[in-house]
């Protein structure tokens, strides 16, 4: 992925990545501890003991620098700005802390540190083949976690326990770890759309909103879907239908050359003009590969025009304090002319 870097216009003569999955996309190395140095005419892995056969192995044809003794990031840094002439470099001011950068400038004398903004993340909005098939991979795995997890939702099972499963059978359909923290909220907690999952036991007539992931090769998937224990009664049928009718209405408007806001307000209109406009105070959906939560979004501040082979979850919802709440997630990708969905498990109301 470093020709993507050297396309761009640089504000500095190099570049020093340290975010795990910056140094991930643009060397391979996966270690996620240590720097990435990059000069048109020096690529380097700086790492140390820990991970100096996994970056030779992974990070094929970077150099790999091991830190050690009396010689740190800093002064590896110095050298290697010394001696590929670099006189401002680009770091990532959204990954440092102020006191690393600090300690990394007083090593490194007379470098002029660049703060790169978003340069890298945003090498990272449109998807290779191989990025797109493990993202539809990671989020397969979420659909045969959802088809299992259905069989255990039943009064007096709690949240914790509904995650806990979860994410169990997410581990045995073949990943490692999950892409963020799972939602599992029920009754009033539904109306909470980041609720933590308590032991609260779920009761009938429970919506219960699970909104989950997984990370397979390095990619997340995300989805949701929010399940009705015993028969649903009217108002929740009322408000499920709105959200779902909302969410459709977004997978059939997205394709390349939107912008996010735009498709953000073809649902969002559905929800205002049922009356519930007030109780979805969330942007429609983000962008997802490395990390869980990518830019652009689908969301009423993001004018980004969305293009072929980027991510998008599309994911509205309704919650409604004292009563409970609705979310149904997928997770596409976007194509010339619409998109394809990743996300196989069933939208039409399911009661337990
Ligand atoms: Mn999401």
């Amino acid at each position: 992925m470093l020709d993507k870097l050297w396309k761009q216009e640089l504000a500095g003569d190099a570049v020093l990545v340290s975010s795990a999955y910056n140094m991930r996309y643009l060397s391979s190395f996966c270690g996620g501890e240590g720097y990435v140095f990059l000069h048109p005419k020096r690529q380097v892995v700086i790492v140390d003991s820990r991970y100096t056969t996994q970056a030779k192995e992974e990070a094929s044809g970077f150099e790999v620098i091991e830190i050690g003794g009396d010689v740190g990031f800093g002064d590896v840094i110095r050298e290697l700005a010394f001696q590929t002439g670099t006189s401002r470099l680009l770091f990532e001011d959204s990954d440092l802390t102020y006191s690393t950068v600090r300690g990394l400038k007083e090593k490194c004398g007379e470098l002029e540190w660049i703060p790169a903004g978003e340069l890298l993340n945003n090498l990272r909005w449109i998807k290779s083949e191989e990025e797109l098939a493990r993202i539809e991979k990671a989020e397969a795995i979420g659909d045969k976690a959802f088809a299992r997890i259905l069989n255990d939702i039943r009064p007096g099972i709690t949240e914790l326990e509904v995650a806990a499963k979860l994410e169990y059978y997410m581990r045995e359909e073949g990943t490692a770890k999950n892409s963020f923290d799972t939602i599992v909220a029920s009754g009033l907690h539904s109306a909470m759309p980041h609720a933590i999952p308590t032991d609260k036991k779920i009761e009938a007539g429970d919506f219960v909103t699970m909104d989950f992931g997984c990370v397979y090769q390095g990619y997340c998937s995300d989805m949701t879907r929010t399940v009705v224990v015993g028969k649903a009664n009217d108002r929740q049928k009322e408000l499920y239908q709105i959200v779902l009718e909302a969410q459709q209405a977004g997978i059939s408007a997205i394709r390349a050359g939107m912008t996010g806001s735009q498709v953000d307000a073809v649902s969002r209109d559905i929800i205002k003009k049922a009356g519930y406009g007030e109780y979805f105070g969330h942007g429609l959906g983000h962008s997802v590969g490395l990390v869980i939560h990518e830019e652009p979004r689908l969301s009423p501040k993001c004018h980004e025009v969305l293009r072929e082979n980027m991510i998008q979850t599309v994911e509205p919802g309704i919650y409604i304090p004292g009563f409970g709440g609705v979310r149904i997630e997928d997770l596409v990708c976007v194509t010339a002319d619409g998109c394809v969905n990743y996300t196989h498990s069933p939208k039409e109301l399911i009661e337990l």
